[in-house]
């Protein structure tokens, strides 16, 4: 399968700058994704891990090496003109000779700015080209992402299945796999779909379908964000990306497509869940809960977090958000249900059955 596999001339560069970037913002606190060694990542777009972000960085890094070498250059003769024809004791504070219109000089700054910028443009304009991809190419992977305040919704409608926060998708090199085309839509109010080491930013504009892609050269988890300010928890509106291998990706996919298991040993706060309010926000496929307000919990267990990333997916955690999400999450868009103690672990012993 052919897709745009840009030449790299800067990877080395590239690479020490994600070097010296990684090593000045090692010490930052990230304090969420404590669920694993991906956890304490910082998503830094100089060490990027897929086809666009590699091109992403190799362009930024080219124009911002142009703009180096421009202001390098024009400092420098500021300097030397104000070091060379500073005021000196003795002066007789007349005019220099005046030169009026030298053509030589006249061309060299016209015509040297017209060359940098005519390089610009055409650099950006293919970067463009290559990027911007609107059209889901053939045999490139579906995935709808629907950003609400706070959390991700994702469908993959090759699998008919439903998840959120966190997106699997198939790793894309040049041996195997292949790319994901995303949809970008929201159910709100604007937000930005950013995974810094995957894909380079985009708007996700309620009424408006917008588009990107993720070409992953590496598997791993990688971590983003909601990038564009959102409400009270734009901040808790956390994404990550799990990249697998064609097989495994597979595998977690035919799982995802499974109805939810129905497990007898939980009956009572199974009873419970279903007939309190949870089922008009929530869908657990395979019962009567088919609300769509709420992230998909089906595989609710299969996710290494709850509520966007803002704690990891333990049952203290889960007990802790069914009984007041406002206490992890302040403002989040799920009611306390106000459940005595004893529905409240029912309920949560429910929900640890749902891998
Ligand atoms: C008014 C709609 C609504 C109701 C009712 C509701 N929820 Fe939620 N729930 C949400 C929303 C919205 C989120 C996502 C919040 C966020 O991450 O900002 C959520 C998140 C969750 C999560 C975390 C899922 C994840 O993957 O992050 C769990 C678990 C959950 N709800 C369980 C329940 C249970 C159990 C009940 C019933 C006792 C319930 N919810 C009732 C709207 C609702
Ligand atoms: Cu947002």
């Amino acid at each position: 399968m052919e897709f745009p596999r840009p030449a790299l001339p800067l990877a080395a560069l590239s690479r020490t700058s994600g070097f010296v970037v990684g090593a000045l913002t090692a010490a930052l606190p990230v304090a969420m994704y404590a669920a694993d060694a991906s956890s304490t990542q910082t998503p830094s777009i100089f060490d990027p891990r897929s086809t666009q972000t590699t091109e992403i960085l190799a362009y930024s890094t080219l124009v911002l090496g142009i703009c180096a070498v421009i202001f390098t250059v024009v400092t420098a003769l500021i300097a030397y003109a104000v070091i060379r024809y500073r005021a000196r004791p003795g002066d007789d504070g007349r005019e220099p000779a005046q030169i009026y219109g030298s053509n030589p000089l006249e061309l060299a700054w016209t015509v040297i700015p017209v060359v940098v910028v005519v390089i610009l443009a055409l650099v950006t304009a293919r970067t463009i080209v290559d990027l911007q991809i609107d059209e889901r190419p053939e045999g490139w992977m579906p995935v709808t992402a629907i950003g609400h305040q706070w959390w991700w919704e994702f469908h993959y409608p090759e699998f008919g299945f439903t998840t959120a926060n966190e997106l699997h998708i198939p790793l894309s090199d040049s041996t195997s796999g292949r790319p994901t085309f995303l949809t970008l839509e929201s159910a709100d109010v604007i937000h930005s779909f950013w995974i810094p080491r995957l894909a380079g930013k985009m708007d996700v504009i309620p009424n408006r379908t917008n588009h990107a892609w993720i070409a992953p050269l590496e598997t791993g988890t990688y971590v983003g964000q909601c990038a564009e300010y959102c409400g009270t928890q734009h901040a808790n509106m956390l994404l990550r990306v799990v990249v697998q291998t064609p097989e495994e990706f597979e595998r977690w996919a035919r799982a995802q497509q499974r109805p939810a298991v129905d497990d007898p040993k939980v009956a009572d706060g199974r009873a419970t869940f279903l007939k309190t309010a949870c089922i008009n926000c929530h869908t657990v496929r395979g019962t009567v809960a088919t609300g769509r307000f709420g992230p998909d919990l089906t595989h609710l267990m299969s996710r290494a977090t709850i509520g966007a990333g803002v704690a990891t997916n333990t049952p203290a955690n889960l007990r802790a958000w069914v009984q007041s999400p406002d206490h992890l999450k302040m403002g989040a868009r799920m009611p306390a249900m106000g459940l005595g103690e004893t529905d409240v672990d029912g309920v949560v012993d429910y929900l640890i059955t749902l891998h």
